[in-house]
């Protein structure tokens, strides 16, 4: 099957190709471009500020408490809250991102886990169904969205 031996050196230029790609670009891992990464995270953090606010509506008293769709909001929020990270890679500034992000690293990662252990909290409460719960979780992860966009997001 591969013993074709033009099929073998494209095959082979290909591999080469890619280890070129992969070694001489390790800043921006699986994104291509910096605007790749910037538009994946604005977007992950987009749809988590949609499902965020369904919850915030609820918790405002605005839309009636409904168990299975704060549920549903919170796994959704848990599972994006994982997402954005991976794309603030070294040659990715720009956007809404301030260079405390790179410069500040270890703080950033420590916001981010911040937020994250929260955000598991938060669909903690909201699997249980305990709306008092769910509304100290949800003013707790708040708090930590706000408190890195006041220190790494852009005004
Ligand atoms: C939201 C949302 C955020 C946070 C933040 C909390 O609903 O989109 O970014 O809450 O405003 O302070």
């Amino acid at each position: 099957m591969s013993t074709n031996p033009i099929r073998t050196s494209t095959g082979l230029r290909m591999l080469a190709a890619s280890i070129i790609l992969i070694t001489a670009s390790p800043a921006f891992a699986q994104f291509q471009k910096a605007e790749d990464a910037i538009k994946y995270r604005q977007s992950a953090f987009s749809v988590m500020g949609t499902h965020f606010g369904r919850i915030g509506a609820v918790v405002k008293g605005e839309v009636p408490y409904n168990k299975d769709d704060v549920a549903k909001n919170a796994a959704i929020i848990a599972t994006l809250s994982t997402l954005p990270w991976q794309a603030f890679g070294a040659g990715t500034e720009g956007g809404k991102a301030q260079p405390a992000i790179w410069t500040e690293a270890a703080k950033f990662k420590a916001g981010s886990e911040k937020m994250q252990t929260a955000i598991t909290e938060l669909n903690q409460a909201a699997q249980s169904g305990n709306l008092d719960n769910i509304k100290k979780a949800f003013s707790a992860a708040g708090q930590t969205c706000k408190a890195c966009h006041d220190d790494f997001r852009k005004k």
